[in-house]
């Protein structure tokens, strides 16, 4: 879900995923967020993990020194007279015993104190907290080799075939079977398809099967410091990490997602998890890698973002004249144009498109292919804002459709 920019690459890591489904989802959703043991988190219980409130009386301590500790509110005093007294305190706490200042990979980052210190003054999270779990990050280098290839260029023709699989077909019908009541009730309730539901989690990861081995924390801590050319947008999403970590009551260790932070079958980016993410089973967390979560925050996640229920998707057009070259997309834009206007300019789409606004998009290559893509088809890419993306989901969509119910 890749609902930003910075996720393009996350096909790449789909070509390449050599992980095997032999794991069963519920399976997964057992490991996380539940209190299970995740690949590079410590042992022992992990749930609950109690935060500490935001610090009231916290002034501010932007590019505050490594020496300066706060202790966390309401926890037993570890020996310094500065920490301010317990308030407020009626949720339990667990003894905490941090440290002075920053330590490993990212010690000597002025950079990351900074972080911290607006972690701090902005959101009340103690700096002796933050100190303690940066100290603990190692650099993601293979996170810096994948942000840092060369956007793949690939046309359209050698794009689909990656998704449009009889693998992944296929799959998309076991876990649209194994999972009917849930998706019912995400379309009836969302207005998505569900074949778009389930191609999209087809596209992201398998349908549970490559939710990403990259530790969060510290791919995203790599990223927010050590890539300058995005290191604003993963220091944004480091922070949303953090919140999101707080909120749901975890310890940021225990996430694992793609190189680029994205997580769960849906692959939601930290902003995308904490504004779009659903409890769809009511247990009071928000987990997703359980369908029975996931599911519905895919849906949320279209129709917070221009799904129209019951609307087309993309038809493929004929075109004609000299009129729709200057018309045509090769990046999505939020359609803008009637059915009329488009064939003022030449262009015929074979066969109908329920939407009210349009677009001609190419799909470029030797021969650039032509649709006329509606709202739903914009809507796809405010997931991940590639045509060639939003047209896999819906080729891999109906292909599923069809494969379940033989047209
Ligand atoms: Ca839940």
């Amino acid at each position: 879900m890749l609902s930003s920019t910075g996720l393009e690459m996350e096909f790449m890591k789909i070509v390449h995923g050599s992980v095997q489904w032999n794991k069963s989802l519920s399976k997964l959703v057992s490991v996380v967020m539940m209190g299970g043991v995740l690949g590079g988190c410590t042992a022992g219980p992990q749930w609950p993990w109690v935060f500490n409130p935001p610090v009231a009386n916290v002034p501010s301590q932007q590019g505050l020194p490594p020496t300066v500790i706060r202790q966390p509110v309401g926890s037993p005093s570890v020996g310094s007279t500065t920490a301010p007294p317990s308030t407020n305190t009626t949720i339990p706490r667990q003894p905490v015993n941090y440290p002075a200042g920053l330590r490993g990979d990212y010690a000597s980052y002025p950079a990351l104190r900074q972080f911290i210190g607006k972690m701090n003054s902005q959101h009340g999270f103690d700096i002796a907290f933050l100190e303690q779990t940066f100290s603990g990050v190692q650099r993601d280098k293979e996170a810096l080799t994948k942000a840092g290839a060369p956007t793949e260029g690939q046309v359209w023709r050698a794009y689909r075939p990656i998704f449009l699989t009889e693998e992944r077909i296929n799959g998309g019908v076991d876990f649209w079977n194994r999972h009917a009541a849930l998706l019912d009730a995400a379309t009836r309730q969302y207005g998505v398809d569900t074949e778009y539901l389930v191609a999209i989690i087809g596209v992201e990861t398998q349908y549970g099967k490559n939710t990403g081995k990259h530790n969060t924390l510290q791919a995203l801590t790599t990223l927010g410091f050590d890539f300058p050319r995005r290191a604003s947008f993963y220091q944004k999403e480091l922070e949303q990490f953090l919140l999101l970590s707080r909120e749901e009551k975890v310890r940021p260790q225990i996430f694992n997602g793609s190189y680029a932070g994205a997580m769960g079958l849906g692959q939601f980016i930290s902003s995308s998890y904490r504004s779009y993410a659903i409890d769809g089973n009511r247990d009071g967390k928000r987990d997703l890698w359980n369908p029975q979560d996931a599911i519905p925050s895919v849906a949320n996640y279209f129709a917070k973002n221009g799904w129209k229920r019951g609307g087309g998707v993309a038809v493929p057009a004929y075109v004609s004249g000299a009129g729709y070259a200057s018309i045509a997309e090769a990046t999505p834009k939020k359609p803008s144009r009637t059915l009329g206007e488009l064939a003022a300019k030449g262009v015929r789409p074979q066969g109908a498109i329920n939407s009210a606004k349009v677009s001609l998009i190419k799909l470029e290559g030797t021969t650039d292919e032509y649709w006329v893509g509606g709202e739903n088809f914009y809507a796809i890419t405010r997931y991940n804002p590639s045509s060639k993306y939003a047209m896999a989901v819906h080729q891999l969509a109906q292909e599923i459709r069809k494969r379940k119910f033989g047209f």
